[in-house]
């Protein structure tokens, strides 16, 4: 644990490998399929589509999703990067439909928090769970290593707040332009994260990242939990939809152990 907070401080992301086994990870993606068999709040498409983009909120709707959330490799990262308890901001699965999953333009989290959900400082921290093999072909994620350290790159662009959809969109409201992103990728490089399915992807919410359209026959399916310390959540009411912005704050407890493939997870959990 303590080398990946230690990676995630300094250059504002780590990879850790085969946290969750295969077994479980077809769990998770059965999940899916069956929550997408009924209409949910949160369900967003690529653009004149009926291709789902992403799934905002499941852990609103499904208890599963919920307890997945509460893995004790994931809250005890989240406590630890954040000093604090903590609750989940948001929630989402992002799809990248094979062939027609779209692109994720450069951006940073944190200000779309801040601009639409009024969350006050970037005490936050995502970790997202590769549910597919993500090779260069699928669009994995790339990251500017050490961006994190920047504050606000967005904030001389002359962008305005549109509708919500427009927040999770392949045209996204808060990007990086060229004039910002230029000299960052000159001094900083990237980096592409391609990974298994099972491992996990933690990132500050301040790192500039983007990525590619998925160009292979294949999903890449990325499972997205964003984490705010208890004493960042906000005092006022954020203008959107709490499926993108959670209203409830109080701090989440670990997951009891209750099975045998909670037990897998758990000692799979303890060896790092
Ligand atoms: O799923 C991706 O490739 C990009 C995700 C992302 O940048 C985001 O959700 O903010």
């Amino acid at each position: 644990m303590e080398k990946y907070l230690e990676q995630t401080k300094q250059q504002g992301f780590c990879i850790v490998e085969n946290i969750f086994p295969s077994f479980y990870v077809d769990m998770i993606n059965k999940s899916i399929d069956n929550y997408l068999l009924e209409s949910h709040d949160g369900i967003v498409y690529e653009k004149n589509t009926s291709i789902v983009r992403a799934i905002h909120g499941l852990h609103l709707f499904d208890p599963f999703f919920m307890e997945l959330a509460k893995t004790n490799f994931l809250l005890d990262f989240a406590r630890e990067y954040l000093s604090d308890d903590i609750y989940i901001h948001q929630y989402k699965i992002n799809m990248k439909a094979a062939m027609d999953g779209q692109s994720w333009p450069w951006h940073q989290d944190y200000v779309y928090w801040k601009e639409g959900d009024y969350i006050e400082s970037p005490r936050l921290i995502n970790i997202a769970v590769a549910l597919d093999d993500i090779p260069m072909l699928s669009g994995p994620l790339c990251f500017i290593p050490g961006s994190h350290r920047f504050g606000d790159l967005t904030k001389n662009n002359d962008l305005v707040a549109g509708d919500w959809s427009k927040d999770v969109s392949a045209n996204l409201t808060y990007q990086i332009d060229k004039k910002v992103l230029t000299p960052l990728i000159e001094n900083h490089g990237y980096e592409f994260v391609v990974c298994k399915a099972g491992d996990l992807i933690i990132f500050d919410p301040q790192l500039a990242h983007s990525s590619s359209n998925n160009l292979s026959p294949f999903e890449r399916r990325l499972l997205l939990v964003n984490y705010n310390a208890v004493s960042n959540a906000p005092t006022k009411k954020s203008k959107r939809p709490a499926f993108l912005s959670s209203v409830d704050f109080s701090p989440l407890s670990n997951n009891p152990c209750k099975s045998k493939d909670d037990q897998h997870v758990m000692e799979v959990n303890e060896n790092d």
